[in-house]
């Protein structure tokens, strides 16, 4: 990453926010359904006032990664935060990346670091006076959005809610896979919609026994644009088999949480793209780093993301190296009313447009945060 990466003006304070909101519809997949959404809210402001929002999307129950909110929040309060105020008082003007650093002494809890991480983003980006898109180096004025589609009860319900995404403009969609959900729906969709842009995400729902195998390899006939996560969360060597034997490229989610292991999977052929979430992958420096090494070959992913940690994904997309629409997709899609003003929208042609105005580029609704917060706290730094 080429940006120079240094605060201009010390850190104040940080606050968070582990909000909690009803999504708009269940989201199934083979792991479990969601009905809220949960995330941690992180408000990061200096010594003159200005201030930077990050997400921490992470989920409230381990399914998924083996994070979670309360994980994410206890070693953001207890390693993460004292870290950084550690790093602040030896020298005031700590660069993003030294933060990075100092962080590496604790192993994982990647949505932890990417909650905060992309709060300092958002404030360095206030304090240029310059848009967020600027740091994260977007060139692109509007991305093109993809919707995830969560596993139904019918197929019927299946067909009905892709056909209201496609007439909402979505140029690519994905759905939710699992042994006795795969082909059906494929087939059904591609009966009645022709060859759109299609995906598939099994959640590590298959294995490499013979009958999921033939199941995998039915759907070579239906052109996907790729199969994502067939396999175990951490089993990359069962992705590189499994692709040997399947024409559909392989994408792999759960299994990627840093770029060395993005550029491994890549390079040893045991996927062909990489869904990217920041958060997955310890934030927005590891992403943008996995991207650069890898373009065309990525995409961004979504953790069904408040308007905050949405907002950060158009930025990051609308770098030149994200040429494959991803799953972000209008604030509608999944709250009643967004935590941002104005919500994100998706124009009739499938687009988002990327925010001009400098900072995040859209207003927080603290008000809003705080009435739905289930609990919030907030450290002062000591100043000099
Ligand atoms: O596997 O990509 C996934 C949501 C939560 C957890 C995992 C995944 C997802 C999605 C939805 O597919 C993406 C989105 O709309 O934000
Ligand atoms: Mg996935």
């Amino acid at each position: 990453m080429k940006t120079n990466d240094s605060l201009s003006i010390p850190i104040k304070q940080i606050e968070r926010f582990h909000v909690a909101l009803p999504l708009v519809s269940p989201f199934s997949t083979s792991f479990g359904t969601e009905r809220i959404k949960h995330a941690i809210l992180v408000k990061v402001t200096d010594v003159e006032g200005n201030t930077g929002w990050g997400e921490t999307s992470v989920m409230e129950n381990p399914g998924y990664c083996p994070e979670t909110t309360e994980t994410a929040w206890y070693v953001q309060k207890k390693f993460l935060i004292p870290l950084l105020e550690k790093k602040q008082k030896e020298k005031p003007l700590i660069s993003i990346g030294e933060i990075i650093e100092t962080w590496e002494s604790v192993r994982g809890h990647e949505f932890a670091k990417a909650g905060i991480e992309s709060a300092l983003w958002a404030l360095k980006a206030e304090q240029e006076k310059c848009s967020l898109g600027k740091i994260y180096g977007a060139t692109k004025d509007k991305i093109p959005t993809g919707v995830s589609v969560g596993i139904l009860p019918s197929i019927q319900q299946l067909l009905d809610r892709i056909d209201n995404f496609l007439q909402q403009g979505y140029k690519r969609i994905k759905i939710k896979i699992k042994p006795g959900w795969d082909r059906e729906p494929v087939n059904a969709i591609r009966d009645a919609f022709g060859d759109i842009p299609l995906m598939v995400d099994a959640n590590s729902a298959y294995s490499l026994a013979s009958s999921d195998i033939e199941a995998l390899k039915k759907l070579d006939d239906f052109e996907l644009m790729m199969i994502e996560q067939p396999l175990r969360h951490d089993d990359v060597l069962a992705h590189c088999k499994l692709q040997k034997m399947l024409n559909t490229p392989i994408c792999l989610d759960e299994s990627i949480h840093s770029v060395e292991q993005a550029d491994l999977a890549l390079e040893m052929g045991c996927c062909q793209i990489i869904n990217i979430k920041p958060g997955r992958v310890g934030g927005y420096r590891n992403a943008i780093l996995i991207a650069e090494h890898n373009p065309g070959k990525v995409w961004c992913g979504g953790m069904l993301e408040f308007g905050i940690g949405r907002v950060h994904n158009v930025f990051l997309q609308a770098r030149e190296e994200f040429r494959i629409p991803g799953d972000t997709s209008g604030s509608n899609r999944y709250f009643k009313h967004d935590i941002i003003d104005p919500p994100i929208t998706v124009t009739r042609e499938g687009y988002i447009k990327v925010p001009k105005t400098p900072g995040l580029g859209v207003s927080v609704l603290e008000d809003m945060i705080i009435m739905n917060s289930l609990r919030t706290d907030k450290t002062r730094f000591a100043t000099m």
